[in-house]
């Protein structure tokens, strides 16, 4: 296969009520790739004007006899499923916008936008399939349940996966019957307005979908101030959703679902195959350049196998192939940009100060874009910097222990609580590990086991409300309960 080209970028404004719209400032701001640094293209910024304008189109689209709301929900799945078949006849196209605005290497582009297809096509069977219940209630009544469309929801997304987070907001939204206003990450809002002009071509009416790129405290937060918006879905960090949360509380209590930081323990016990563990290890550390909010970012093995893992895994971090996202070879594109690339090399440099083993990387890798050397640390203990913050980059910090018991004291001790990991051959304590350690997702003897139907979302302070699986659906909807006297 031949390496893969830098697209032609067709779609640079606000998509607002099915038209491409320059910003009501008219003003731009520049998107930059990382491999290089340099600026790709400018795009319309929009601020509360925009917010406005586009909330106006989505709430004039979920009034009550719109053509939106009278759509059978059979049609409304024919609609979602059409989307995802254009998603998926354009899908080089849109793997080489991600790899060229995110960095991550085409192939893996590619893989995200399959998933995004699945996750669509998933939802889409609901549309006709979200039934409400009869209940038996005290007096002479018969009484139902329905499920409603919540109404108008405002997403905010971020960088790391832009088509994917997409993906997994519009399609239960839209199944629900809602209608949204997409806040794509400034870093990276290419493929969103390509899939905005695919709703278009797939026949979605006007107002349904909007997407407005702009930066978070402007276009972000008018959103999520915004009282005509019913429900606002964000994904991003645990600071950010800290922020939501007052502004929601002082304005309309819309409903909210976060999907926020994580700093996720995978353990391994000395029962294993070292070889097989070293790797599941580290496409759960290393995947997507480690910009994964559920990456395995604590790796704790049992001291019975601790030093051959540790050599393992130097080797195989060290044997990526890091570079130009759109080569073949490359495992390993740059950073998201300048801050992120600076925020990894200040956490790696605290890991050094405070006495981890560096065993390989450690350095920004070249002098152009935001590439990061794969880097593992051994010798970690729990207080160190880089065991309790986020790093979200490639850099995989090794722990020591010997019991079960003492191994979940510490796998729980943190803030977080979206994913954890497993890996051992017995039985009762990848069982006792998974009943007692705090956070949303666990897998035993894999990693990163994601599907369209498996549930998402975090304990403590990785967020609130879940995402994929019929859970996610729910977060969409509203229960209302009808009694008729007979
Ligand atoms: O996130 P932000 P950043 C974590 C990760 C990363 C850190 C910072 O640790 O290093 O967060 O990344 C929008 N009101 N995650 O700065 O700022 C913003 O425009 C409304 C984990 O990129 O949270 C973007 O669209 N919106 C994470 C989105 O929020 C606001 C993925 C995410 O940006 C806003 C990304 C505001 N006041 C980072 N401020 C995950 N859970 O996967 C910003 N935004």
């Amino acid at each position: 296969m031949a390496d893969k080209s830098i697209p032609i970028i067709k779609y640079t404004k606000l998509f607002i009520n099915n038209e491409f719209v320059d910003a009501v400032s008219k003003k731009t701001f520049p998107v930059i790739n990382p491999s290089t640094g340099k600026k790709i293209v400018e795009v319309a910024e929009a601020d509360k004007e925009d917010v406005d304008k586009a909330v106006a189109a989505a709430k004039a689209a979920f009034e009550q006899n719109s053509e939106w709301r009278t759509m059978f929900a059979s049609s409304r799945g024919k609609l979602i499923v059409k989307l995802a078949d254009l998603i998926e006849r354009d899908q080089e196209y849109l793997a080489s916008l991600e790899a060229l605005d995110n960095g991550k290497p085409y192939k893996n582009a590619l893989m995200d936008v399959g998933f995004s297809v699945d996750v669509l096509k998933y939802y889409a069977g609901y549309c006709d399939k979200i039934h409400g219940s009869t209940v038996p209630s005290d007096g002479n009544f018969m009484t139902m349940t329905l499920k409603e469309p919540v109404g108008v929801v405002g997403q905010i997304i971020p960088w790391n996966y832009p088509l994917m987070m997409l993906a997994w907001k519009w399609a239960p939204a839209l199944a629900a019957g809602c209608t949204v206003v997409l806040k794509p990450a400034e870093q990276t809002p290419l493929s969103a307005l390509a899939v905005a002009a695919l709703a278009k071509e797939a026949g979605f009416p006007k107002g349904v979908v909007n997407v407005v790129p702009g930066y978070g405290p402007t276009a972000g937060g008018s959103l999520v101030k915004h009282p005509d918006v019913n429900k606002v879905a964000f994904t991003g960090s645990t600071e950010v959703g800290n922020k939501i949360m007052e502004v929601v509380g002082q304005s309309n209590l819309k409903r909210v679902s976060l999907e926020l930081g994580g700093k996720s323990p995978l353990v391994i016990f000395d029962d294993v195959d070292v070889d097989e563990a070293v790797e599941i290890a580290y496409g759960a550390c290393f995947a997507n350049h480690g910009q994964n909010c559920c990456a395995g970012s604590r790796t704790y093995v049992q001291s019975g196998i601790y030093n051959e893992f540790v050599k393992k895994a130097a080797e195989i971090a060290r044997r990526t192939k890091v570079g130009d996202p759109f080569s073949d070879a490359t495992d390993q594109g740059p950073q998201v940009n300048q801050k992120m690339l600076d925020k990894i090399l200040r956490l790696i440099e605290s890991g050094k100060k405070e006495g981890a083993k560096l065993q390989t990387g450690g350095c920004r890798k070249g002098n152009e874009g935001y590439f990061v050397e794969p880097t593992v640390f051994s010798d970690v203990n729990d207080n160190m910097t880089i065991a309790r913050e986020e790093i979200f980059g490639p850099v995989q910090s090794i722990f020591k222990f010997d019991t079960l018991e003492e191994v979940i004291k510490r796998a729980n001790d943190t803030t977080y609580g979206l994913a954890a990991g497993v890996i051992t051959n017995n039985i009762t304590t990848a069982l006792a590990y998974a009943k007692s350690v705090r956070a949303g997702s666990v897998w035993v003897n894999c990693y990163d086991a994601i599907a369209p139907q498996t549930p998402f979302g975090g304990f403590k302070q990785s967020g609130m409300g879940r995402e994929l699986g019929e859970e996610g659906l729910k977060e969409y909807l509203e229960l209302k309960t009808v009694s008729i006297k007979v």
